[in-house]
């Protein structure tokens, strides 16, 4: 029988190593050929999905829930979903593992790169920008970010490398009976 499909779905601050971690992920799942696999990265779903949306929690939940449709229809089929947004709010998480849950397996990994080693890289200047109020409702300085309870697992970026991040969530998926 074939295997069933999955959504890997990452949660976390911006510029906690969401996207390097997902991307390192996809690349090690496509080299294990099989199952197609699709990222829905957040900053790629809010320009072509989601470019009408802005940062408010209902937009944010609005945005949340297209990239769990679309994951769960990758799943149903059979396929590996990717998605890498901030999703900040543990109810409209829920609401996305059950749409998923429905068709196939939801592999929560709360990226827990803690919010000072975040704002220390701030990457893109956005950090910065927050504190000076120039972007409103960023999440961890002037919006919420309501942490994971039980996530299949928790990564923190400070102190390991992007391949072996990926690496434990290849583990986790394989002890899993994913892969
Ligand atoms: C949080 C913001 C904001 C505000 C712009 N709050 O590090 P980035 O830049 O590339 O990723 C962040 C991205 C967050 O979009 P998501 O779709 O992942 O968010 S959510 O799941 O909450 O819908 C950040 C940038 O957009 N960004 N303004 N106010 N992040």
């Amino acid at each position: 029988r074939a295997q069933q499909g999955f959504t890997v779905f990452f949660t976390g601050l911006s510029g906690s190593g969401k996207s390097t971690v997902a991307n390192a992920l996809m690349v090690k799942l496509m080299e294990m050929g099989g199952r197609p696999v699709t990222l829905l990265d957040g900053d790629v779903v809010r320009k072509h999905l989601s470019s009408e949306l802005g940062f408010s929690k209902e937009h944010r939940d609005i945005n949340i829930k297209r990239i769990g449709y679309v994951a769960s229809e990758i799943t149903k089929n059979g396929g590996i979903a990717i998605c890498a947004p901030i999703a900040p709010y543990t109810a409209t998480r829920r609401a996305v593992r059950e749409m998923v849950e429905a068709g196939g397996a939801f592999v929560e990994i709360h990226v827990a790169t803690p919010i000072e080693e975040c704002e220390r890289r701030d990457r893109k200047g956005l950090y910065k920008l927050a504190r000076e109020g120039k972007i409103k409702e960023f999440t961890g300085i002037s919006d919420p970010y309501e942490e994971p309870q039980s996530p299949e697992l928790r990564v923190d970026t400070t102190d390991i490398d992007v391949d072996n991040a990926a690496h434990q969530v290849l583990l986790k998926l394989e002890q899993m009976g994913l892969i």
